[in-house]
């Protein structure tokens, strides 16, 4: 079963480097109003070691996403996976560019969630990524991960690759998330009204004065974006009804 839930939110970007701010900020955002995730990337998890997933798990009821970016072969991919999960991660995030085998071994630990990297936020991405991914995103729907990586700084890709997503149910269960938040020139708000679940925000909340304000400003934010589009929408409908 799914860990995270497909709904309009913020994952927080842990990448500080020390594990008292990661910890505090988790009990912040504990009680922070609104939807709210952890991404515990590479720099915290290189200075502090594994025993920071746990120490968080202990701190916050919020997800935890275990982000290795994870691109190796299946065995070790699935072992470091392991290592994430027994660790307190709900989720972990692998690359799909490395292969179908990789990622079927990753899904059959069923250790908790599978979030593949799609496209990424960066120029070269473009260039090495764009090429290859509707074939990722179409294979790893199959295979069935429960969320993907999409880039919330290019919306247009956000937009054309969720239309890709498919279940045999209708309408996808898999969950996008989308970085590049502030820091990297998106807004927020951006990948959510083009099909995004969660967009990704790291440097704009840990590095403010107040973060668990700003996180909860910036998914205010986002969900004046959403009541703004769905106003939009339902105008356009009452519109095109009295025609
Ligand atoms: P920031 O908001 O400080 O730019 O952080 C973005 C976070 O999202 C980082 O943890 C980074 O590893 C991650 N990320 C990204 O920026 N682009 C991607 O394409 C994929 C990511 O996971």
């Amino acid at each position: 079963m799914t860990q995270i839930k497909k709904r309009p939110g913020i994952m927080a970007a842990f990448d500080m480097e020390d594990a008292a701010s990661a910890i505090w900020l988790a009990e912040e955002l504990n009680g922070a109003k609104g939807n709210f995730a952890i991404k515990i990337g590479r720099p915290l998890e290189m200075q502090t070691g594994k025993e920071i997933i746990s120490k968080v798990r202990d701190a916050t009821d919020l997800p935890i996403i275990y982000d290795g970016k994870i691109a190796d072969i299946p065995y070790i991919s699935a072992k470091i996976s392991e290592i994430a999960y027994d660790a307190g991660a709900d989720a972990v995030i692998i690359h799909a560019f490395v292969g179908m085998d990789v990622v079927r071994e990753v899904v059959n630990l069923r250790g908790g969630d599978v979030i593949t990297v799609i496209e990424m936020t960066h120029p070269g991405s473009v260039e090495c990524l764009e090429p290859m991914s509707e074939t990722l995103i179409r294979n790893v729907s199959a295979i069935g991960v429960d969320g993907v990586v999409l880039p919330a700084t290019r919306p247009d890709r956000v937009k054309h690759l969720s239309g890709l997503l498919s279940c045999d149910c209708g309408e996808s269960e898999t969950y996008i998330i989308s970085p590049g938040i502030h820091a990297q020139g998106a807004a927020p708000g951006d990948a959510i009204v083009n099909g995004s679940d969660y967009e990704v925000v790291g440097r704009a909340i840990y590095q403010s004065d107040d973060p668990k304000s700003e996180a909860e400003r910036i998914y205010q934010e986002v969900l004046s974006r959403l009541e703004k589009l769905e106003g939009l929408v339902e105008s356009e409908r009452s519109g095109g009804d009295r025609k």
